[in-house]
């Protein structure tokens, strides 16, 4: 079956979603290809840290309502290291603030909005291909439902994450990749218990990282540096709480509260980028085309932030025919980009024990950390990356 439309969205995940969601606010036709089911997509357990911007950006779309009523505003996190606890009070050196509102439910919001609206989203797609974006002839093609499915279109836009096939469609030779593996994972976990800690804590111990998060006022969410081959069936639930309180431990008694383990799973850690982010017609948004550490928060932020820019630039090529917001795009994004790699890298190195890390290394992490808590230039730094710099749409 042939269908045309303006844009062809791969991926139905924050990204791609919000994409066709800003599309349609402008008047711009989408379709929103997903390979997965709607139940899968909605359910998945991933970031839980928006930036200001991004909070923002849902208000002001039209996509916020249950962020603001459900959503925690928090104005600090607190650091933990050689039986220490020290609070860097975002608000107070920024005046910005972040929210934790699970992405699952951002993308249930999205998907609502998108079906409120009338949107056209395919989940269950198979073997979606995507052709003709550097020959002006843009297309997409996949199965859906029983049919064959073939869309034309103007433009592509790669939203289907890592291990998608839009950036695997693009010639190697145009792609410059950057990437590094980290030697540790993390075995992340939620669990059904009240936080009982108003704000994150991050703490660097000799045992490893750990990091104390929530989804909402019953629901904690907690993680753990594990060896990167580890199995989440080699944690049971009673070695991993004790693992959080050792490692936790800031002088003060304070623990996690423990509840029943409702998710279990085990990531790894990576910083990639892929340059440049459009390919002709194709343009990459999202993980489809960098990953960053999960350490600074930013991944699912940095997939707004290139929607907000491609979804601007698409809009106003349609509304005047002006190209200058898409031929910028790449070169936009990957400002922000670089600068989230950077931090996402250096709150990495910072926070976690390296393997084959020797004793000049430790003491170098504990100067950093030190310098951090002790100089209010230095938490400014990490408080404006953290809760995010402004957007500068070009
Ligand atoms: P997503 O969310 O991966 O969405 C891509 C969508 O594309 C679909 N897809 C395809 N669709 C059609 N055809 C194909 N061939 C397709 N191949 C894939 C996928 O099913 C999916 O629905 O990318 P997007 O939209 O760019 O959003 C990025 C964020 O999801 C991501 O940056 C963060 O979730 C990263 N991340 C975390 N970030 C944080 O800031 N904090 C975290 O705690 C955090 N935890 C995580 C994470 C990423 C994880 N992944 C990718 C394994 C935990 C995990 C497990
Ligand atoms: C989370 O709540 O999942 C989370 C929070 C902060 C991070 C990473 C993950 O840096």
């Amino acid at each position: 079956m042939g269908i045309r439309t303006q844009v062809a969205i791969v991926g139905a995940g924050p990204a791609g979603l919000m994409l066709s969601h800003l599309l349609h606010r402008a008047g711009v036709a989408s379709i929103v290809l997903e390979d997965r089911s709607r139940a899968y997509v909605e359910g998945r357990v991933r970031a839980g840290v928006l930036e200001q911007g991004t909070a923002d950006l849902l208000r002001g779309s039209g996509v916020g309502e249950r962020m603001e009523r459900e959503g925690l505003v928090h104005h600090g996190i607190e650091l933990r290291f050689d039986g220490r606890a020290h609070r860097i009070d975002v608000t107070a050196l920024t005046g910005r603030s972040i929210t934790v509102y699970g992405q699952q439910e951002l993308v249930k919001d999205l998907v609502a909005a998108r079906a409120a609206a009338g949107g056209d989203m395919r989940f269950e797609c198979a073997q979606v291909a995507v052709d003709g974006f550097l020959e002006g002839q843009p297309r997409v093609t996949c199965r859906h439902e029983g049919c064959d499915l073939e869309i034309e279109c103007d433009f592509i836009a790669g939203c289907d994450g890592f291990h998608g096939i839009c950036r695997a469609s693009i010639a190697p030779g145009a792609l410059t990749v950057h990437e590094r593996v980290y030697p540790f994972a993390w075995l992340g976990i939620l669990a059904q218990a009240a936080p009982s800690h108003e704000e994150l804590v991050y703490a660097h111990h000799e045992r490893g990282f750990a990091l104390f998060s929530m989804r909402s006022r019953s629901l904690t969410r907690l993680y753990l540096q594990v060896p990167p081959d580890d199995e989440p069936a080699q944690w049971e639930d009673g070695r991993i709480w004790d693992e959080l309180d050792a490692r936790l431990e800031g002088g003060d008694g304070w623990r996690p509260a423990r509840g029943e383990v409702l998710e279990k799973s085990v990531t790894g850690m990576r910083s990639f980028v892929a340059e440049p982010m459009r390919h002709g017609s194709l343009f990459l948004a999202g993980d489809a085309a960098h990953i960053v550490p999960p350490t600074g928060a930013k991944g699912l932020n940095l997939a707004m932030a290139d929607v907000r820019v491609l979804a601007a630039a698409l809009s106003k090529w349609y509304a005047t025919g002006d190209a200058s917001g898409v031929d910028v795009y790449s070169a936009t994004c990957l400002e922000r980009v670089w600068r989230a790699e950077h931090f996402s890298w250096w709150m990495t190195a910072m926070l976690h024990r390296f393997p084959e890390g020797d004793s000049f290394q430790r003491r170098l992490q504990r100067a950093q950390l030190e310098y951090v808590v002790s100089s209010r230039h230095a938490a400014a730094s990490l408080a404006e990356n953290y809760a995010g710099l402004p957007f500068d749409v070009r």
